[in-house]
C-alpha cells in the first residue's frame, strides 16, 4: 500500500469522513486513479472494520461511521469512475440488496462498476422484495438482474427472487448475477444464477461477458 492509500484506509478505519475525502482528493492529484483508491484504499479499509466487528473491537457506532466514510469518498470518486464508460449503454441492469438485508456498499460499488462498464443501472435499493426485482426488470427491459446479499440469513432471498422470475415468465430473458461476502460459486449454481462474482469489477466483467459484450 503507497503512503496515500495507508492514510486514506486508516481515516476510514477511524471513521473520519472529511479526512478521508480529502486524502481521496489529494490521491487523484497524485496521480492514483479511483479504481486504485477504492482497491488500495477504501475495500480493504472496510474489510479491517469488519474483522474488528468480528473480534468485539468494534460495535455498530464505529462501523457507521466508517460506512459514512466510505460513502464520503466513493460520491467523489464514482462520477470518474463512470467517465470510462461508453455514452450509449451496453444493456440494462435491475440491481439491489435482497430483502431483509440493508448492507449497501458493495451493492453500490457494484453499480458504480457496471455504470463505468456501459451499463444503466437501476438501483432499487436495500432489503428489495423478489416481486420488486421482477417487475423493475420487465419495466426497464432489463437484460442483467443483479443481487447481493451479506448476511447469511438473507442469501436464501435470492432464491425467491430466481423463483419469482421463473413464475412471472421472464427467466429466460434476464441473466441472474449474485454476490456479496458470504457468497460462493457453490451457492450461487445451487440457487440457479447465471453469475457469481466477489467482487464489484469482476460483477461488472461477467455481466459484459454473459451478453457476450467481450
Ligand atoms: Co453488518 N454485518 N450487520 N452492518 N456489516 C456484516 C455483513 C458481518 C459479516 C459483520 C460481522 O459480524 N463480522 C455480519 C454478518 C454475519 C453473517 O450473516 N454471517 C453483519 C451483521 C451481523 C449485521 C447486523 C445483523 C448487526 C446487528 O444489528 N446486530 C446488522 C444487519 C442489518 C440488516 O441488514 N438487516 C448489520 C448492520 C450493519 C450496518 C448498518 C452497521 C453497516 C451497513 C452500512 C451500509 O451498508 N450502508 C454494516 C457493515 C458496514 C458491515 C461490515 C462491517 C462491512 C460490509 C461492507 O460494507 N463491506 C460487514 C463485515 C464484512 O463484510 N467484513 C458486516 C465493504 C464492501 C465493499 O464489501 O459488501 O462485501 P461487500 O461487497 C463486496 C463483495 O462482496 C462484492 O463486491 C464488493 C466489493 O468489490 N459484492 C458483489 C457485493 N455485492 C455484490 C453483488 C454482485 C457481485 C459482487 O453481483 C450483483
Amino acid at each position: 500500500m503507497t503512503a496515500i492509500a495507508e492514510s486514506i484506509a486508516s481515516a476510514v478505519i477511524r471513521g473520519d469522513a472529511s479526512a478521508t475525502v480529502q486524502l481521496s482528493q489529494r490521491a487523484l492529484e497524485q496521480g492514483l486513479s479511483p479504481h486504485d483508491i477504492f482497491q488500495g484504499a477504501l475495500i480493504p479499509a472496510m474489510t479491517t472494520v469488519g474483522e474488528k466487528m468480528q473480534a468485539g473491537e468494534y460495535y455498530i457506532p464505529e462501523v457507521l461511521l466508517a460506512a459514512k466514510a466510505m460513502k464520503g469518498a466513493s460520491e467523489l470518486l464514482k462520477p470518474l469512475l463512470a467517465q470510462g464508460g461508453t455514452h450509449q449503454p451496453v444493456g440494462r441492469v435491475v440491481l439491489g440488496t435482497v430483502k431483509g438485508d440493508l448492507h449497501d456498499i458493495g451493492k453500490n460499488l457494484v453499480a458504480t462498476m457496471m455504470e463505468g462498464a456501459g451499463f444503466e443501472v437501476f438501483d432499487l435499493g436495500t432489503s428489495v422484495p423478489a416481486q420488486r426485482f421482477v417487475l423493475a426488470a420487465q419495466e426497464q427491459g432489463a437484460q442483467i438482474v443483479g443481487l447481493s446479499a451479506l448476511l447469511t440469513t438473507t442469501m436464501v432471498n435470492m432464491k425467491e427472487v430466481i423463483r419469482c422470475l421463473d413464475e412471472a415468465g421472464c427467466r429466460a430473458e434476464v441473466k441472474v448475477i449474485v454476490g456479496g461476502a458470504p457468497m460462493t460459486q457453490r451457492f450461487a449454481d445451487e440457487i440457479g444464477a447465471d453469475g457469481y462474482s466477489s467482487n464489484a469489477a469482476g460483477a461488472a466483467e461477467l455481466a459484459r461477458k454473459l451478453l457476450d459484450l467481450g
